[in-house]
């Protein structure tokens, strides 16, 4: 019995940091001498999470094109090949920010119809404090509209582990303020807090998704109206694209990352709308495996230098994923402006994709 490859889902909306804990936690297991299968999922192609976390040596399978709960078999097929090149003790899937339900249509069905393979770990949600904060009303600042908000608090209200994540980065009597009122609208949660950057506090949380079973907690399927959920994603605002940079004399490719994410920043503020996430990549193929990359999850927060590249380059592979509040035609000519200004850094776009997310159709959904 307990060998059985053991299923642990991270979820939680864009930005709260799922990817930086998915890395943490396989690292913690890896050091363990366990070995590891990581699954990223989103709705389109050419990630920079499934970047990021290869960069780190674990082995990535992605899903694009749609969440896991509407791509189930694509998840078993993850699964499998995972399987086969690297023979996981646990898998790690991080579930698409903008999706829900992942009890009934993924937990569920992966204990009832294929319990003989995996256990169930029980949900983790991860929180960004400053967004979650917004969210419940006890800080002031942007948000999203209430469509979208319903699909944040859905994702709390299946959690069995609710993570507020970035402690780092919050004063403590903040957090104490968010943990209780956490506490008082998700009390079938439990309650952790940590920061997947440093490390601070995960140990007790990873321990606890690697002993419980998703079927000893509290939470049940949601009630959930499919309509305001599909509503509410379809809100958001989809842009990934890969371009060429060159430049005849070398530049600091950290900063560049940081410059464009101010532009693209004030091209989203100015036309009024929130930024759930950006992320960008730049690869400039020297033969390190060192990237750059920059995150940025709220209009009016700073862009984040996550990884930086040892030297100055010469161009190299940019990867941008946008997620917003806004129609993805309105992020695609802002991105493209932003792109026009780099200096003496040339900018080709080789691929672009914008989307919104269409209604979610889920393979299987159990209540
Ligand atoms: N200060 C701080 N920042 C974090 C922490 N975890 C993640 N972040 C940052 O939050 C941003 C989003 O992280 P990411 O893992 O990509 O989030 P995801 O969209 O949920 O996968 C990045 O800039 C991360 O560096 C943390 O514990 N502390
Ligand atoms: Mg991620």
């Amino acid at each position: 019995m307990s060998n059985l490859a053991r299923y642990v889902m991270i979820g939680g909306f864009l930005g709260a940091g799922k990817t930086t804990a998915v890395a943490r936690f396989a690292q913690h297991l890896t050091d363990q001498g366990k070995r590891v299968g990581l699954i990223c999922n989103d709705q389109s192609s050419g990630l920079v999470d499934t970047t990021l976390l290869r960069s780190k040596g674990f082995p990535v399978e992605e899903i694009t094109g749609g969440c896991f709960c509407c791509r189930f078999n694509s998840l078993l097929d993850a699964a499998d090949n995972l399987t086969q090149n690297s023979r996981p003790d646990i898998f790690l899937a991080e579930p698409v920010g903008s999706c829900t339900d992942l009890i009934a249509t993924v937990s569920y069905p992966l204990r009832r119809i294929y319990g003989d393979r995996f256990r169930v770990a029980p949900l983790s949600v991860l929180v960004d404090p400053m967004r979650a904060a917004r969210i419940l009303g006890i800080a002031d600042g942007r948000s999203f509209s209430d469509k979208v908000a319903y699909v944040y608090r859905k994702q709390l209200q299946e959690a069995d582990l609710i993570v507020v994540n970035k402690c780092d980065a919050h004063p403590a009597e903040f957090l104490d303020r968010l943990i209780a009122a956490l506490a008082g609208a998700y009390p079938q949660a439990r309650i952790f807090t940590c920061s997947a950057k440093d490390g601070t506090g995960a140990p007790e949380w990873f321990e606890t998704v690697l002993t419980g079973e998703n079927s000893a907690f509290a939470s049940r399927p949601l009630e959930i109206d499919y309509d305001i959920y599909a509503e509410g994603e379809a809100l958001l605002g989809w842009l990934n694209c890969t371009v060429q940079l060159v430049s005849d004399e070398p530049f600091d490719g950290n900063q560049a990352l940081v410059t464009l994410a101010h532009r693209i920043r004030a091209g989203v503020a100015d036309a009024g709308h929130e930024i759930a996430h950006l992320k960008m990549t730049l690869d400039s193929r020297d033969g390190t495996g060192t990237l750059s990359v920059v995150s940025l999850v709220g209009t009016d927060r700073e862009p984040d230098l996550r990884e930086s590249l040892l030297d100055r380059v010469e161009g190299g592979e940019l990867v941008i994923n946008l997620r917003a509040e806004a129609d993805p035609a309105v992020l695609e000519s802002l991105t493209r402006e932003a792109l026009t200004s780099l200096g003496g850094v040339r900018a080709t776009m080789e691929h672009l994709e914008q989307l919104r997310p269409g209604r979610p159709t889920p393979t299987h959904r159990m209540a």
